[in-house]
C-alpha cells in the first residue's frame, strides 16, 4: 500500500518525535518569553569620586549639569543616599553583591594588577544573577574589582565589557599609575583615540541600540571625575596624576560626564524605552580635594558625611513621579537589591542580601521600616595612613567612633555638617548605637574570603623583588 509522505513519517514515528521536539521548543520559547516579559531595562550610572554638592541640582553654583538636572526633574532625587564605602572598590563590591562588602574581606581599593583582590570567583555577581533572570548585560567603564583571570567582568556575568580594570587611567593614553596599559574590549587590550568619558558613553549608547528588543542591564561606570584631573581639552596639557584646579580641570570633567549621561538618556528616550527603563545615577564615594562636598564635612576616604553621602537620582517615567525628593537614608547595597528584585532574580541561598528593595520609595515616597546603615573603614594593606573608624546612621542620628576611644553623635536633621558632637548629653543613645555596630561586626566578621592576608603576602613579595 502506497503511503503518503506524512503517513510514512508517522509510521516511522518521525512526526511524533518532531511534534515532541516542536512542543519542547515551544515550551522553551514560552519560558524564555515569560522570563523576559515586562521586565524593565536597568541602567546604573556610577560617577567616580563625585561630591555631594558637585551637580547643579545638588547645589553646585559653578558647574553646569543640564542633563543630570533634567534626569532629576523627571524623577526622584535622594538627599540621604550613601555609598557603602568612602573609597572605590568596596562600594563596587557592595553594589555587585547587594551585601556589605566587609563580608568579602575587601575593605580597600584593589591594588594595581594585584592577584587575589577584588570580587572573588566564588561570589555570584549582580550581573550573573540578572543574566540568569534573562537579561543582556554590559559594563562600560571602570571595573576595579580584580585583574586576575576569573575575577574580570566577563567572568562575572557581563556579556560585554569595555573599559579599564583598575582604579585610575590616563584619560587620553589609557595607562594606569604604574604605567600599565589599562583599556580593554572584553579580554582584548585596545588603543582607541578619544577621551575616556566620551568612549564610555559611546559604548553604552551602542549597547543600548543593539539591545532595544531585549531586557538589558547596563552598568555605565564612569572614571570621571577621579584623578588624573584631565578635562576633555587637556590632551596636550602637561600631565600630572594629582595636580589640577577645580576651574581648569575638574569642572570640565564633570560637565563632560554630564554630557555623557545625557547621551545615554537621549538614546533611551529616542528608542522609546523611557517608560520601561529604570535609570539610576550615583557616585561610588564622596568627593576628593577638587570636589565640592558642601554642606558636608570631610572628603573621600573619611566616614564624615562628605566621604560617604553622595548624590543619587532615579528616573523611570512610568513609575516614579516627576521632580520628587526622598530624604530617607539608603545605601549602594539597596540599589543592587532593587535591580535584582525588579528583574525577578534572586541571590544564591547562602548569600542573602543585606540591601533592601527601594521600590516602595520610588513608587510613592513610602518610608521603609527604620533600619541602621553601617559603615567601617578598616586598616588598608597598601596605605599606611588609614585610621580605623566605624559609623552607623539610624533615622536622624549618626554615631561614629574610633579604636582610640573617640565617640561622636550628630543629629543630621539639624546639623548636616556634623559640627555639634552631642555624645555627652546623649550617652545612652550613643552606647546603644555603638552596640549595634558591635553586633553588625560580629555578623560580618570574619570575612568569607581572606583578601587581606593575600594582599599582605603580595605586598611583601613586591617589596622583596625591589
Ligand atoms: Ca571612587
Amino acid at each position: 500500500m502506497d503511503e503518503t509522505l506524512p503517513q510514512r513519517l508517522e509510521t516511522k514515528g518521525i512526526i511524533g518525535s518532531v511534534k515532541k521536539a516542536l512542543f519542547r521548543i515551544g515550551c522553551l520559547l514560552l519560558w524564555s518569553i515569560s522570563l523576559t516579559a515586562d521586565k524593565p531595562n536597568l541602567v546604573f550610572i556610577l560617577a567616580d569620586d563625585l561630591g555631594y554638592g558637585d551637580i547643579d541640582s545638588f547645589g553646585a553654583p559653578d558647574i553646569e549639569t543640564p542633563n543630570l538636572d533634567r534626569l532629576a526633574q523627571e524623577g526622584m532625587r535622594f538627599t540621604s543616599n550613601y555609598s557603602n564605602s568612602a573609597i572605590c572598590s568596596p562600594t563596587r563590591a557592595a553594589f555587585m553583591t547587594g551585601r556589605y562588602f566587609q563580608r568579602l574581606g575587601l575593605e580597600w581599593a584593589v591594588w594595581y594588577q594585584a592577584p587575589g583582590e577584588g570580587l572573588p570567583p566564588t561570589e555570584t555577581s549582580l550581573a550573573s544573577m540578572l543574566k540568569d533572570a534573562g537579561y543582556q548585560t554590559a559594563l562600560t567603564g571602570k571595573w576595579h574589582l580584580g585583574y586576575e583571570e576569573g575575577w574580570r567582568p566577563n567572568q562575572h556575568g557581563f556579556d560585554r565589557f569595555f573599559g579599564c580594570l583598575g582604579g585610575n587611567v590616563n584619560y587620553f593614553e589609557y595607562y594606569d599609575k604604574t604605567g600599565t596599559h589599562d583599556m580593554f574590549l572584553n579580554d582584548e587590550a585596545i588603543h582607541p583615540d578619544a577621551y575616556v568619558t566620551d568612549l564610555t558613553a559611546d559604548y553604552a549608547v551602542q549597547f543600548i541600540e543593539e539591545m532595544k528588543e531585549e531586557p538589558f542591564f547596563l552598568f555605565a561606570s564612569f572614571n570621571a571625575p577621579h584623578f588624573p584631573f584631565q578635562g576633555p581639552e587637556d590632551r596636550e596639557s602637561e600631565f600630572s596624576w594629582h595636580d589640577g584646579t577645580r576651574e581648569k580641570h575638574y569642572i570640565p570633567m564633570v560637565e563632560s560626564l554630564d554630557k555623557a549621561v545625557g547621551r545615554i538618556v537621549d538614546k533611551i528616550d529616542a528608542l522609546d524605552l523611557a517608560e520601561n527603563t529604570l535609570i539610576v545615577f550615583t557616585s561610588d564615594n564622596g568627593g576628593e580635594k577638587l570636589a565640592r562636598n558642601a554642606p558636608l564635612k570631610g572628603l573621600k576616604g573619611s566616614l564624615w558625611e562628605g566621604g560617604i553621602r553622595v548624590p543619587a537620582i532615579a528616573r523611570w517615567t512610568e513609575v516614579i513621579s516627576e521632580d520628587t525628593v526622598s530624604d530617607i537614608p539608603v545605601q549602594t547595597i539597596d540599589w543592587g537589591a532593587t535591580l535584582l528584585k525588579l528583574a525577578g532574580g534572586s541571590p544564591p541561598e547562602n548569600r542573602p542580601l543585606d540591601g533592601k528593595d527601594l521600590m516602595p520609595i520610588l513608587k510613592g515616597g513610602q518610608a521603609l521600616t527604620m533600619r541602621p546603615l553601617f559603615f567601617r573603614r578598616a586598616l588598608d594593606p597598601h596605605r599606611s595612613k588609614v585610621v580605623e573608624k566605624r559609623a552607623v546612621r539610624l533615622g536622624k542620628w549618626k554615631y561614629l567612633d574610633t579604636p582610640a576611644g573617640e565617640q561622636f553623635l550628630f543629629n543630621l536633621e539639624t546639623d548636616i555638617a556634623e559640627q555639634n558632637n552631642l555624645i555627652d548629653s546623649n550617652l545612652e543613645l550613643g552606647l546603644g548605637m555603638s552596640s549595634m555596630l558591635d553586633q553588625w561586626e560580629a555578623d560580618i566578621d570574619p570575612p568569607l574570603y581572606d583578601q587581606r592576608n593575600q594582599a599582605l603576602i603580595n605586598k611583601a613579595a613586591r617589596t622583596n623583588s625591589k
